[in-house]
C-alpha cells in the first residue's frame, strides 16, 4: 500500500525523481522532500479498514448462506462516506460499504492541496476517455474519476462553491417536492459545513454557514498575486465583488473561492471527514477496500422487482463474493459508475440490455441518458513577475531547492506553493449581462438556460499557473491562467454500456458543444477573459507582449469565429458530470423519486452526482454533500414512522 511511510516513496517522490533522471543530489532531495511530507502530515494508515473480502462476505458458491446486513452501500465516495457515517450513527443498523479502491487520505497526494494532479494517472484513479466529440473537433477527452474512498472529494480542486439557491429550487420544481428547494435543503449544506471564519475575509456572514459539521471549510488555501489582482480587474470590467458566493440573492460576483481546505492547509475529503477513528470503530459498521462491486442482485416478487444484495471482487478473475441487504441497497458510485452498475444489473433500457444479452430485470428507459457536464476552456498567459509555482513538478536543481524550500514554508506555516488549490479566484456572470456583453457587440438572445434571474450561466476562473492535458504538459515559462467554464449546458449526451462485463469501461458521451448556442455562450466567456487580462492591474502582471505561440498574447484580436474554432479545439472536463440517474418523474426520463428510491425496484436507490435533476450552476461536490445528508436523514424517518 502506498502509505506515507517507511522506505515507500510515494508516486509524489516517484513523479520528481521520473523528471529529473537518477543523481545522487536528486536521490537525496526526493528523499528530504519525502520525509519532510511525512512528518507534516503525519496521515495514519486505517486499521479498521477491511481489505479481506472473507470477513464480510462467502464466495458465490451454492451451497453457501450469504452475509446480511441492514443497508449495502455501493461506493465510498464523496456521497457514500457520508450515507455510511450518518446511517450507522443508529446502532441497530447494520452497514456496509463497498469500496473499489483504498483508502484515499493514506495518499499524501490527496493532503496536500497542489498535488491532486498526480494521482490521475495512477491505479487510484479510472482512467476514462469520452467518444470522440463530434463537435469538438473529432477528441477523445480524458474523464479521471477518482477510485479510493473519498471518491472525487479526494481529487478535486477543493472549491467549495454551493452552485446557485434557485439551483435547487429547479430542483424541487422538476421533482414536485419543497424539500430539495433551496430554503429546506441549505439545511443540508450546513449539517456537513464546519466554516472556519478567516481574518482576511471578515465580510462572510456567519449566521448562514454550518458551525460544527464534519466537513471543515474556509479561505485556507494559498491565493497567488494574479488570482488577487483578477478580482480587481474583474470589479474594473463591471463583475461586482461577492463577499460570499452563498447568498440567497444568488451567486453573481468575483472573490476567492472557500475551499474544502482545513486549517492546517490539508484537503478535507469525505473519508477524512466522515470515516473518522470513531466511526470506523463502530461495530454496525464495516467499509471494505479492493471491492468492485459487479452486480446489484435482484428478486422478482409476484411483479415486482426487489434489490436483495450485491455482488463483488477484487479483481477481474478474482473471486466473486455475495452479500445480502435485509432492507437495501444503496448505488453511490459516482455519475458514470452508478447508471454503469445498473446496466450491469438489468436495469436500465430494455434495447440497450438485450444488445449486450444482459436479462433485464427492469426496463428504465432513463439510466445512463441526460448526461451533462461542465465544459472549461483555458487561456494562457505569460507570468512577468516569474512567481508562478512552476518548481512543484521540478525540471533543474534550482527548482529542487525552491521544493524543498516551499515544503519546508507548508510544513511550518502551511501556506506556499504547495498549499494552493489551483482553482483560486472565480468570477460567475450571466450571458445575457448585458454591461459585460454589449448589444452591438453580441446583438443575438440567446436562450436563457439559468435557474434565476440571479443565476449565472458562465464561470471564469484562475489558476497560478497553466497546463494542459489534465498537468501532464506542464508550459516551459512563467504563466497564469484563466479559464471559462458553460454552467449550463444545453447538450447532454449519453452513457452506454461498451460490453457486459463489469471491468470495462463505459460508453461516454456527453456531445460537447453540441447545441450551437453552448458554443456561444463560450465565446462571450471567452472574450471576457480577454477583456480582464487586458484590464488593471492584473494587465501588467501579464506579459503581453510575449508572442510565444502557445500563450493567448494576442487572442484578444481574434473575431468571434476564430474564438469559437479556439474553444472546440480546446474544450476539456471540468471533471462535474452528472445527471445520469436523474431524480425526475418517470415519463420525464426519471430514475429516482424525490426519495431517491429507483423507480420499479424495492429496496434499491441512488445517491450521488447522478441523481441531479439539472446539473448546478457551480461546482457539484457540495451539493453531492447535502444530497446525501438529505437521504440519511430520510432513511430515518422511513424507520422511525416504520
Ligand atoms: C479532478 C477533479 C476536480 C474537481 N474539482 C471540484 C471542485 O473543486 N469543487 C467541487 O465542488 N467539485 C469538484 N469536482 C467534482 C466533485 O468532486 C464530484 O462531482 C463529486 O465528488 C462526485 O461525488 P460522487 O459521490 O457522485 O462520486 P465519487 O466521489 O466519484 O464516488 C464514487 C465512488 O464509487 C466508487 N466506485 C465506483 N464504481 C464502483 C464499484 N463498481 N464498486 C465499488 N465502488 C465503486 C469509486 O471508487 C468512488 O470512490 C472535481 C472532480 C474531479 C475529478
Ligand atoms: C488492494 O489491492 C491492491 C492491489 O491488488 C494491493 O496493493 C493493496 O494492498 C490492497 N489493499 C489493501 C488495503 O489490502
Ligand atoms: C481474466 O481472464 C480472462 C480470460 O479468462 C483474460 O482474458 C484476462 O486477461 C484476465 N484478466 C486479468 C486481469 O487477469
Ligand atoms: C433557442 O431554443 C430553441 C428551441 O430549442 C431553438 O429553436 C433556437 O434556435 C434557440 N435559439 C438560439 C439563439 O440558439
Ligand atoms: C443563503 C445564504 O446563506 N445566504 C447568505 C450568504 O451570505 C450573505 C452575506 O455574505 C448573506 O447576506 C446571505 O443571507
Amino acid at each position: 500500500m502506498a502509505t506515507i511511510g517507511g522506505s515507500t516513496l510515494s508516486a509524489f517522490a516517484m513523479n520528481t525523481k521520473a523528471r529529473l533522471g537518477n543523481n545522487r543530489l536528486t536521490w537525496l532531495t526526493v528523499v528530504a522532500v519525502s520525509i519532510l511530507l511525512k512528518r507534516a502530515l503525519k496521515a495514519r494508515s486505517r486499521t479498521k479498514l477491511i481489505a479481506d473480502a472473507r470477513q464480510v462476505a462467502r464466495e458465490v458458491k451454492e451451497d453457501l448462506e450469504f452475509d446480511e446486513y441492514d443497508i449495502i452501500i455501493i461506493g465510498g465516495g464523496t456521497a457514500g462516506c457520508v450515507l455510511a457515517a450518518r446511517l450507522s450513527e443508529d446502532p441497530s443498523l447494520r452497514v456496509l460499504l463497498l469500496e473499489a479502491g483504498q483508502s484515499g487520505r493514506t495518499l499524501k497526494e490527496t493532503r496536500i492541496p497542489v498535488a491532486y494532479s498526480l494521482l490521475f494517472r495512477t491505479k487510484h484513479v479510472h482512467q476514462l476517455y469520452t467518444e470522440a466529440q463530434d463537435s469538438a473537433n473529432g477528441k477523445r477527452k480524458f474523464w479521471p474519476r477518482a477510485k479510493m474512498l473519498g471518491g472525487c472529494s479526494s481529487i478535486n480542486a477543493q472549491m467549495a462553491q454551493i452552485g446557485a439557491p434557485a439551483d435547487f429550487d429547479r430542483w424541487g420544481d422538476i421533482i414536485d417536492d419543497d424539500a430539495w428547494k433551496w430554503h429546506n435543503l441549505q439545511r443540508y449544506f450546513r449539517k456537513y459545513e464546519k466554516y472556519v471564519p478567516h481574518p482576511e475575509f471578515p465580510d462572510v456572514d456567519l449566521s448562514v454557514k454550518g458551525k460544527d459539521g464534519p466537513v471543515e471549510i474556509g479561505y485556507f488555501s494559498e491565493v497567488s498575486e494574479g488570482s488577487k489582482l483578477f478580482i480587481k480587474a474583474c470589479q474594473r470590467v463591471g463583475i461586482p465583488y461577492s463577499p460570499d458566493f452563498n447568498t440567497s440573492k444568488g451567486t453573481l460576483g468575483v472573490n476567492k473561492v472557500m475551499t474544502f481546505i482545513d486549517e492546517k492547509g490539508t484537503r478535507v475529503s469525505s473519508e477524512s471527514a466522515y470515516l473518522t477513528h470513531e466511526v470506523l470503530a463502530r461495530p454496525n459498521l464495516k467499509v471494505v477496500v479492493n471491492a468492485t462491486v459487479t452486480k446489484i442482485i435482484t428478486e422478482k416478487v409476484g411483479d415486482k422487482v426487489k434489490a436483495v444484495g450485491a455482488e463483488f471482487a477484487k479483481s477481474q478473475n478474482g473471486t466473486r463474493y455475495r452479500v445480502k441487504s435485509r432492507r437495501e441497497v444503496i448505488v453511490s458510485a459516482g455519475a458514470v459508475h452508478s447508471p454503469h452498475i445498473l446496466l450491469l444489473s438489468g436495469i436500465g433500457p430494455a434495447a440497450e440490455l438485450e444488445k449486450h444479452n444482459i436479462p433485464v430485470a427492469l426496463d428504465l428507459p432513463g439510466v445512463g441518458d441526460n448526461l451533462v457536464d461542465h465544459p472549461v476552456v483555458d487561456l494562457y498567459y505569460k507570468n512577468r513577475y516569474k512567481d508562478s509555482p512552476l518548481h512543484v513538478k521540478p525540471k533543474s536543481i534550482p527548482d529542487v531547492f525552491r521544493l524543498i524550500a516551499s515544503t519546508l514554508q507548508y510544513q511550518i506555516l502551511r501556506t506556499g506553493a504547495l498549499a494552493t488549490n489551483f482553482g483560486e479566484s472565480a468570477a460567475f456572470v450571466r450571458s445575457d449581462d448585458r454591461k459585460l456583453f454589449s448589444e452591438s457587440d453580441y446583438p443575438d438572445k440567446l436562450n436563457d438556460t439559468t435557474s434565476a434571474d440571479n443565476s449565472p450561466d458562465l464561470e471564469i476562473f484562475t489558476t497560478p499557473m497553466a497546463y494542459k492535458d489534465h498537468g501532464d504538459f506542464t508550459f516551459p515559462m512563467h504563466t497564469f491562467a484563466v479559464h471559462a467554464v458553460l454552467l449550463r449546458p444545453k447538450s447532454k449526451g449519453t452513457l452506454t454500456l461498451r460490453s457486459a462485463s463489469p471491468w470495462d469501461a463505459p460508453v461516454l458521451n456527453p456531445n460537447y458543444l453540441k447545441e450551437p448556442e453552448d458554443l456561444q455562450k463560450l465565446v462571450r466567456g471567452v472574450r471576457l477573459i480577454t477583456k480582464i487580462a487586458k484590464e488593471e492591474p492584473l494587465a501588467s502582471r501579464l506579459d503581453l507582449g510575449d508572442k510565444e505561440a502557445l500563450l493567448d498574447s494576442d487572442t484578444h484580436l481574434k473575431t468571434d469565429e476564430e474564438l469559437a474554432e479556439l474553444i472546440k479545439e480546446r474544450v476539456e472536463t471540468l471533471y462535474h458530470p452528472t445527471t445520469t440517474c436523474k431524480m425526475a418523474p418517470l415519463e420525464q426520463g426519471g430514475v429516482v423519486d424525490s426519495h431517491l428510491r429507483v423507480y420499479g425496484v424495492k429496496g434499491l436507490r441512488v445517491c450521488d452526482a447522478s441523481i441531479f435533476p439539472e446539473i448546478v450552476s457551480g461546482h457539484t461536490a457540495a451539493a453531492v454533500l447535502a444530497s446525501a445528508e438529505h437521504l440519511a436523514d430520510i432513511i430515518r424517518s422511513e424507520l422511525r414512522n416504520a
